[in-house]
């Protein structure tokens, strides 16, 4: 992915809960122990994780996030259907970008058919996404973000990681 078809980046909202990170899976996927793997990572870091857990519908995630303002959305899909659930949900999230414009970043095993090609992550970068940490590419850049975002040390626009050159 090259920085032209990065989207327009996220920007530090002033009003944000600067320790909070929403942790969610989306309408389709009702696997948990990936959430709780991210809920713990994001504790050990010294966020406030608030993990809204499995099938969460799209209207629910929507509101959470407007009202709680995080300081970073983290969805997690690993039943194969996050590319398309991905795709619907943060057109809605980008919908009303004057609402509330955190980062969200999107990972698991988004499709069926292994990792995700190119272009796949192209259309969820360009859709609204932050970054994309599919399953089989390093973990080690959403780690860095994590950090960096709990030290205030992050700089947004997100640099767009997981994405093979
Ligand atoms: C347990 C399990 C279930 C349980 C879930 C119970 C529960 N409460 O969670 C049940 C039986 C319900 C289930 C159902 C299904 N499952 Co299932 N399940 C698994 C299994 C065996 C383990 C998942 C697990 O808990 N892993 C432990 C957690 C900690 O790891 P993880 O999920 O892999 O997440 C890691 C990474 O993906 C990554 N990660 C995840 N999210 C994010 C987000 C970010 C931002 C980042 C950086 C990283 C990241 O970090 C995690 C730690 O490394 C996997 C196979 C496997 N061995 O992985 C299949 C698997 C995930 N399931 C699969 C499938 C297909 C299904 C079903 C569709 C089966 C069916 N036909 O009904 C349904 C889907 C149900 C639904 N609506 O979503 C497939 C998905 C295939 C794909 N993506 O192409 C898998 C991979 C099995 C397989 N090899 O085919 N499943």
């Amino acid at each position: 992915m090259n920085d032209d078809a990065a989207p327009v980046g996220a920007v530090v909202d002033a009003g944000a809960a600067k320790r909070t990170v929403i942790v969610s899976s989306m309408a389709s996927d009702s696997h948990t122990w990936n959430l709780v793997y991210l809920e713990l990572l994001l504790g050990e870091l010294g966020f406030d994780v608030v993990n809204l857990g499995a099938c969460v519908p799209d209207e629910l995630l929507r509101s959470e996030y407007l009202s709680r303002r995080p300081a970073l959305l983290v969805l997690s899909s690993v039943n194969g259907h996050g590319y398309q659930d991905g795709l619907r949900v943060i057109r809605r999230l980008r919908e009303f970008p004057q609402a509330h414009r955190a980062p969200v970043v999107i990972g698991g095993k988004l499709g069926i058919g292994g990792a995700l090609t190119e272009d796949e992550v192209g259309q969820l970068l360009l859709a609204g996404f932050d970054a994309v940490f599919d399953d089989q590419r390093d973990p080690a850049p959403f780690h860095r973000l994590a950090a960096e975002l709990s030290t205030g040390s992050a700089q947004l626009p997100v640099r767009v990681e997981g994405a093979e050159a």
